[in-house]
């Protein structure tokens, strides 16, 4: 499947974090590259918030709330509204089980990372 091949790309990327580069069987491997680098931070802050009920693998409301607070403070502050984030929350729970796991954590990274790239267009565009 889809998801098998890219897990067997992604294996070299995993040997490379410095997380799993202790493995005594991992040979000398090149430095990350810097796309490479991006991703780890990802997954370990996903799961130093998902973490702090026990379960690493799924972000609580609790833990979603604390993780908007914390790390996007900015991005909260402006929500005016405090039902927003639980808005927010719902459409991002895809599973509708309550909690976000690691894919649907990505739609909230990407949403905001797509938000980034189209405001960073319209100001370099403007400035023409
Ligand atoms: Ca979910």
């Amino acid at each position: 499947t889809l998801i098998k091949n890219w897990g067997v790309r992604a294996s070299p990327l995993f040997a490379r974090s410095p997380v799993f580069r202790s493995s005594p069987n991992v040979a000398k491997i090149s430095s990350p590259t810097e796309t490479e680098r991006c991703i780890e931070p990802l997954i370990a802050v996903f799961q130093r918030h998902a973490g702090r009920d026990g379960n690493n693998s799924k972000l609580s409301k609790a833990e979603f709330l604390i993780f908007m607070s914390t790390e996007l403070g900015a991005f909260t502050k402006n929500q005016k509204d405090p039902g927003d984030l639980d808005r927010m929350m719902k459409k991002l729970d895809l599973d509708s089980d309550g909690q976000l796991d690691f894919q649907e954590f990505l739609n909230l990274i990407g949403g905001l990372a797509l938000a980034c790239h189209d405001s960073f267009i319209k100001s370099t565009s403007s400035q023409k």
